[in-house]
């Protein structure tokens, strides 16, 4: 059995702020996979809790001493299975004893060997012979909240779509050219400016959230001209940072700006209008399913889509399909703990017209998977950042899949 479990080893590494991580091996008889866990900065609170309570080494003392020989002796690709023990291992409903990072890091190790121990790219193994259609890269190159610090924009991120690109590479590139066009630009409007980046590899400037929507969507504008094809302006407003429970406000710090949940949403129909925009995420805080559903209403052309909303989780999406809240989804595999969980909750998607959107983490590692995962899985879009190393592992991985899927490949159908 080429892919039997012979050994499951964690260790602790570091991820892309310098937090510690978990990590996870997995040995089969005829090959190996490993996996390493991103973290977020704005979590939701319907997210499962990334580790049990004594922190990552009681997550590797976890996965040697009660994982690892529970998996010894099964098949790699008995991925349900496998996640379905990880559940039992832990049981809770939301991994807090066994944390879903470690959860993440054993369920993406096994499919990562699974795939490798049959000599198959992770994408291959996870979508067959079909999975050829290479994501649009959604790219932050703009921003602040908390994936910076200062005076930066209360907008968390100002992202590019390169809707019209026709092959992945001429998508990434354009992202590239919008990101260096951007700092270009900063220069001339802010004399402080001195090239900072926040978390994500985004510029980090002291501006305000308009004068930042108008320095990206005038260098989406350029670049559109340059390459010949259009690149849309979206924003993730990461709505649950700003929103004040007591006060029941969302309140813009930098920007010295309290907006009740109408005057929120009338903000966000006018930012959608004015700067175009194509796509829009959390744009109200994550327990307001009613004002997702009145904006999903209200537009069009747009995607307006949950990430702390969700959570990635199947129950979740379910209210929202009940309700029209929305019509995108951010999947973070480790927002619900296990490739199956978020599996599930991408198959609800796709039934329901939700287009999925494969996503990393703030705190991200050099791992590759979420770049399989957006093939295999067959999200449209894939939210990855455009610079710095641990955002690029993912981009050329995606050219890597583009280049050995030949004349088969061909980009995603967007229906926005
Ligand atoms: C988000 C993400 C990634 P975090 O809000 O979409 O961009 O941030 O990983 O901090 O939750
Ligand atoms: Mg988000």
């Amino acid at each position: 059995m080429a892919a039997m479990i012979e050994d499951v080893r964690a260790r602790k590494v570091f991820d892309s702020r310098g937090d510690a991580t978990i990590e996870v091996e997995v040995a089969t008889a005829e090959g190996f996979g490993i996996a390493s866990a991103p973290s977020g900065a704005s979590r939701g609170k319907a997210e499962v809790i990334a580790y049990p309570p004594g922190g990552i080494e009681e997550a590797i003392r976890k996965v040697e001493e009660l994982i690892a020989p529970e998996l010894i002796g099964m098949s790699a690709d008995e991925q349900e299975e496998i996640d379905g023990i990880l559940h039992e291992l832990d049981g809770t409903d939301n991994f807090s004893n066994i944390g879903g990072n470690t959860a993440y890091a054993v369920s993406l190790a096994v499919a990562d060997a699974a795939a490798n121990s049959y000599g198959m790219p992770l994408f291959r193994y996870l979508g067959g012979l079909l999975a050829c259609e290479l994501p649009y890269p959604l790219g932050n190159v703009l921003g602040g909240g908390r994936h910076a610090l200062g005076k930066a924009p209360d907008i968390q991120e100002f992202l590019v779509l390169p809707v019209g690109a026709g092959s992945f590479m001429a998508a990434a590139e354009a992202n590239i050219r919008v990101h260096k066009r951007v700092r270009d630009m900063l220069l001339k409007v802010d004399p402080s400016f001195t090239g900072g980046r926040g978390d994500e590899g985004a510029w980090a400037p002291c501006i305000s959230n308009e004068r930042a929507l108008e320095v990206v969507s005038k260098a989406c504008e350029e670049v559109s001209c340059e390459v010949g094809f259009e690149c849309r302006l979206g924003l993730d407003m990461a709505s649950s940072t700003l929103w004040d429970p007591q006060k029941q406000q969302y309140v813009y710090v930098n920007e010295g700006v309290r907006r009740d949940p109408g005057e929120q949403l009338d903000y966000v129909l006018g930012l959608i209008e004015k700067y175009k925009l194509i796509y829009i995420e959390d744009p109200f805080h994550e327990e307001d399913f009613e004002s997702f559903r009145e904006l999903t209403r209200r537009v069009k052309g747009c995607l307006v889509c949950g990430d702390d909303l969700f959570a990635t989780n199947e129950r979740r999406l379910k209210v929202g399909v009940e309700m029209n809240s929305g019509n995108a989804i951010i999947i973070k595999v480790n927002q619900v703990g296990t490739l199956t969980d978020a599996l599930k909750t991408v198959k609800l998607a796709k039934e329901n017209n939700y287009l999925p959107i494969i996503s990393h983490r703030s705190g991200e590692t050099t791992s590759l998977h979420i770049a399989h995962l957006a093939v295999g899985l067959g999200c449209p879009i894939i939210k990855a950042g455009v610079v710095g190393g641990e955002r690029l592992a993912k981009i050329n991985e995606l050219i890597y899949i583009e280049e050995i899927l030949g004349d088969r490949a061909r980009m995603a159908k967007l229906r926005i």
